[in-house]
């Protein structure tokens, strides 16, 4: 027994060397020290034993039981720590390497743009105002001096949804709206989506956006509506901005003016730019016709006003010297990336 005992630790120390993990070593233990284990075994055979002998074979089993176990304790400690150390070989972090910048958004050009004009004309007492994109006949075209005959309202021109309704074609409507609810003073700009029935190049799109803006008071001329554009002109462009007020025909206005701006690349010169004339046309402009005032509930005996429209592509691209419109629609980030 003595022998075997000697043998069974030398196996079992042997077997420990070769083992890798902890599956093996707890099948290990359980052979060798387990209930049905090989020394259990020895030690239920020592009933066969001598009273001298008992004692002696009794204490070398304990001995080499204990042997054991401290050899598969020490090599349990043994893998746990290989595998901690694997682990984190495994999970390790290199914080030196370069992060993931995030992608950043910016403002659109023609939101920027327009907050860029918002901001002026808060700036001098005017309120923003918005209104409905689907208008009927009455606000869009009727009640602004253009009746049933005028050109604008051709098919050819407008898209309609049924005779009586269609697509804004100017925001002037929510100006419409806005002189038949409240009593001037009246000092608004009103940006927004309009439609008209166009194909689509570099210059024209079917959606396009406007800032109209709308001045009523006892006493304005359109000395105030000069010095607005001017002002709104010298923030967007530079203080040495220069406008220039050209008559025109509006239905809406009277008398109406087209508004030039000084042509930047050669300061009313003549240029390639401004296709010789020294100057860029902006926006239209005028006062308020006294029909459209009159129908809307405003004396204009009493009250006069100003009006503007810009459009918001046009002022885009001058601002940024873009030379196609439809860059603006297409989301394209090359392009967008450079505002
Ligand atoms: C009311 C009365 C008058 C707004 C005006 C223009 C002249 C004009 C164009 C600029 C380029 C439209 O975007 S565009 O194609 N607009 O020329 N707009 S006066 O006149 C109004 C508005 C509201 C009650």
């Amino acid at each position: 027994m003595r022998e075997q005992l000697k043998s069974i630790e030398a196996r079992a120390e042997e077997e420990l060397s070769k083992v890798s993990d902890s599956r093996q070593l707890e099948e290990l233990r359980v052979r060798y020290l387990g209930k049905k284990g090989e020394i259990t075994a020895i030690l239920k055979q020592m009933g066969k034993l001598s009273s001298e002998e008992r004692p002696i074979i009794g204490q070398l089993a304990n001995s080499v039981r204990a042997d054991i176990e401290k050899a598969v304790a020490e090599k349990q400690s043994q893998l746990k720590a290989a595998m901690a150390e694997q682990r984190l070989k495994a999970e390790t972090i290199d914080v030196t390497l370069p992060g993931k910048a995030p992608r950043l958004g910016r403002p659109h050009p023609l939101n920027a743009v327009l907050a860029e004009v918002e901001d002026v004309f808060l700036g001098m007492g005017f309120d923003i105002v918005e209104g409905p994109e689907v208008e009927t006949d009455y606000y869009c075209f009727e009640a602004l001096n253009m009746p049933k005959h005028h050109p604008a309202r051709d098919t050819q021109d407008t898209f309609y949804i049924n005779e009586n309704v269609l697509l804004r074609t100017q925001t002037s409507s929510v100006q419409i709206r806005t002189m038949e609810k409240t009593k001037p003073p009246i000092r608004i700009i009103s940006p927004g989506r309009v439609y008209r029935s166009d194909a689509v190049d570099a210059t024209h799109s079917p959606l396009f956006h406007q800032i109209e803006g709308l001045v009523i008071d006892k006493g304005v001329t359109m000395a105030d509506l000069k010095g607005t554009l001017e002002l709104l002109m010298k923030r967007l462009y530079g203080e040495e901005a220069k406008i220039r007020l050209r008559p025109h025909h509006f239905p809406y206005t009277e008398p109406s003016a087209e508004v030039d701006l000084m042509c930047f690349n050669c300061h009313g010169e003549g240029c390639s730019m401004c296709k010789q004339e020294g100057w860029v046309e902006l926006l239209g402009s005028g006062m308020v016709h006294p029909k459209v005032l009159a129908g809307c509930g405003i004396d204009p005996e009493v009250y006069s006003g100003f009006a503007f429209g810009i459009g918001l592509e046009r002022l885009t691209m001058g601002r940024y010297s873009i030379n196609d419109m439809r860059l603006l629609y297409e989301n394209d980030m090359r392009f967008l990336e450079q505002f």
